[in-house]
C-alpha cells in the first residue's frame, strides 16, 4: 500500500484499524482492499486528507448491539445477540440487509457494512451504507420459532431503524418469511404501515418486483457485460456457482436462461457435479421448499451427478465461477485449481468470497478478469432501493420494468468501474475501479457536509 505525500500514511491507518478493532480480521481485510488503490487518489485531493475523510470513513457512525430472549417450541429459552451498524450516511439512510447465522459477530457485520458503503455509492442511488444480523441458527427451526425470534429481535430494532434512517433486508439467513415476521412486529410496535422500514417485502404487500431474484440475476447481468468487453457472451459457457441460496439459485436460473451450462453447486455440506446441467428445479425443491441438503439430489436426478461431502465446488473445470456463498470460501489452492481448470471470468455474489491471495492468482492470471462483490452483487440493495422508491410514492412497477432498471443498473455500474479503473491508470481491474468510483463518490459527500 502506498503513502500519499498529501499526509496521510495509508499502512498506517490500516495498522491504526487493526489497533482499534482487534479480533476482527475480516474487518481489517475489508479495509485493506478499499484503501489499497487511494494513495495516487489522495494524492490528487489533498482537500480529502485536510478533512480525514478516510479516517472517518474506517469509524462506523453508529452501532447498536442487544440481547435477543426467545422461546423454544419446547418451551426452552435462548438467548442471542443481535446487532446493527449504521457505517455511512452521506448518501443516504444506512441501507443493508441482516444476517441470521450462529458465526455472526460485530467483526462480520462491521466487513459487510463497509462493503455496503462503496457498493451503495456504486449503484449511483440514494442509499448509506448499514448492516446487522444475529448469532441465530435458522437451520431445523420451525416457522414459529423462527417467528418469535424474529418479533423479539425487532422489540429492540423498530427504535433505530425507519425509511428515513435506516432501512434492512436480507442477507445470509434471512429471506421473505423473516422480513414478514419482522414487518408485522414493526408495524404492530410503531401503528405505522412504514412500507419503506424494511426490504425484501412480499410482492402482495409493499415488496418489489424482482428483489428475490435481484442479486443473482444482477450477478450475471455484471457477467455478461464484462464478456461483452471481449465481444463473448453467456451462450454456451460453463459455469460452476457455490452455494445453493437465494444469490445462487438465482443466479443459476439467469446464467441458464442466457444459454450456459451450470455444471456445479455447493452448500454448507459439499459440492455438486452435474455435467449435463443442473436441474433448477430439483435444487429449489431441495433448498426452497424442503430446507434440506443437496446430497438428496444425486438420488433423485440419476444420471452422471455426483456429490462430494465436505467439498468445495472449485475443482470443477469451468469458464465461468460465480462465488455465492459466503466471505473467504474461495482460497489461494482453489484460485489455482480454477485456473488449471479454464476459469476466464470469475464474479463475486457473495460479500468477499475471495482470500486476498486467491484475488491475486485471478489478477495475475493471463486473460482472467475478476469482479469483487461490492459491484457485481449490487443488484440485490439496488432493486431494495427500488423498492423504497416505490413504497414513498405508493406505487409499483411491473416485472419487465423493474428487471429492466437492473439490468441497466448493472451496465452503469460496469461502465463505471471499467472507466474509472482506465483514468485511474488501473487499465481493466475492477477491483481498483470499484473502490476508487464508490469511495470518490462517498467522500464527495461528506466534503460537501461537513466535518459530521
Ligand atoms: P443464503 O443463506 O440464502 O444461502 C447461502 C448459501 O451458501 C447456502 O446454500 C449455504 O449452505 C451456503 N453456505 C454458507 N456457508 C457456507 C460455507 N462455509 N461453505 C459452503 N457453503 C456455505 O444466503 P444468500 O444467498 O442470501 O447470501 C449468500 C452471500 O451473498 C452472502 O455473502 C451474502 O452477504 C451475499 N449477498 C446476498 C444478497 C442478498 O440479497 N441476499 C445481496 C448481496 C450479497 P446451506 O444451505 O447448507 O446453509
Ligand atoms: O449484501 C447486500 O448487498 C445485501 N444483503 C442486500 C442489502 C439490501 O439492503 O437489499
Amino acid at each position: 500500500m502506498s503513502t500519499n505525500t498529501a499526509g496521510t500514511d495509508l499502512d498506517e491507518l490500516v495498522r491504526a484499524v487493526e489497533d482499534r478493532n482487534p479480533g476482527e480480521p475480516e474487518f481489517h481485510q475489508a479495509v485493506r482492499e478499499v484503501l489499497a488503490p487511494l494513495g495516487p487518489v489522495l494524492e490528487r485531493h489533498p482537500e480529502y486528507v485536510k478533512a480525514r475523510i478516510l479516517e472517518r470513513l474506517v469509524e462506523p457512525e453508529r452501532q447498536v448491539i442487544f440481547r435477543v430472549p426467545w422461546v423454544d417450541d419446547g418451551g426452552d429459552v435462548h438467548v442471542q445477540r443481535a446487532m446493527r451498524v449504521g457505517f455511512n450516511s452521506a448518501l443516504g439512510p444506512y441501507k443493508g440487509g441482516m444476517r441470521f447465522n450462529p458465526d455472526v459477530t460485530l467483526g462480520t457485520i462491521k466487513f459487510l457494512g463497509f462493503e455496503q458503503v462503496f457498493k451503495n455509492a456504486l449503484t449511483g442511488l440514494a442509499i448509506g451504507g448499514g448492516k446487522g444480523g444475529a448469532d441465530f441458527d435458522p437451520k431445523g427451526r420451525s416457522d414459529d420459532e423462527v417467528m418469535r425470534f424474529c418479533q423479539s429481535l425487532m422489540t429492540e430494532l423498530y427504535r433505530h431503524i425507519g425509511p428515513d434512517q435506516d432501512v434492512p433486508a436480507g442477507d445470509a439467513g434471512v429471506a421473505a418469511r423473516e422480513i414478514g415476521f419482522l414487518f408485522g412486529q414493526y408495524k404492530r410496535i410503531t401503528g405505522t404501515y412504514a412500507a419503506g422500514a424494511l426490504t425484501g417485502k412480499g410482492t402482495g404487500w409493499g415488496g418489489a418486483q424482482v428483489r428475490t431474484e435481484a442479486t443473482g440475476y444482477g450477478l450475471v447481468y455484471f457477467v455478461r457485460e464484462m464478456l461483452a468487453g471481449r465481444y463473448e457472451e453467456l451462450d454456451g459457457r460453463t459455469v460452476v456457482v457455490s452455494g445453493a441460496g437465494n444469490v445462487s439459485i438465482y443466479a443459476i436460473e439467469k446464467a441458464q436462461a442466457l444459454g450456459a451450462t451450470v455444471v456445479g453447486c455447493s452448500d454448507s455440506s459439499g459440492a455438486l457435479h452435474d455435467p449435463d446441467g443442473l436441474d433448477l428445479d430439483l435444487i429449489k425443491q431441495l433448498k426452497l421448499t424442503e430446507r434440506g441438503h443437496l446430497g438428496a439430489y444425486v438420488e433423485r436426478r440419476g444420471g452422471e451427478a455426483s456429490f462430494e461431502e465436505g467439498a468445495t465446488p472449485w475443482r470443477i473445470p469451468c469458464e465461468i465461477a460465480l462465488p455465492c456463498a459466503t466471505q473467504n470460501e474461495l482460497d489461494e489452492k482453489d484460485a489455482k485449481a480454477l485456473v488449471k481448470g479454464g476459469v476466464r471470468v470469475v464474479a463475486e455474489g457473495a460479500n468477499m468470497p475471495c482470500t486476498d491471495e486467491a484475488v491475486a492468482v485471478f489478477q495475475d492470471a493471463e486473460d482472467v478478469l475478476y469482479a469483487p462483490g461490492k459491484a457485481s452483487n449490487a443488484g440485490g440493495v439496488a432493486v431494495s432501493a427500488f423498492e423504497m422508491e416505490q413504497n414513498a410514492s405508493r406505487n409499483g412497477w411491473t416485472f419487465e420494468n423493474t428487471d429492466e432498471r437492473l439490468q441497466a443498473t448493472m451496465k452503469q455500474i460496469h461502465e463505471t468501474c471499467r472507466r474509472t479503473a482506465a483514468e485511474h491508470d488501473h487499465e481493466g481491474d475492477y477491483v481498483a475501479g470499484a473502490n476508487i468510483a464508490g469511495f470518490l463518490r462517498v467522500a464527495d459527500a461528506m466534503l460537501a457536509q461537513g466535518v459530521v
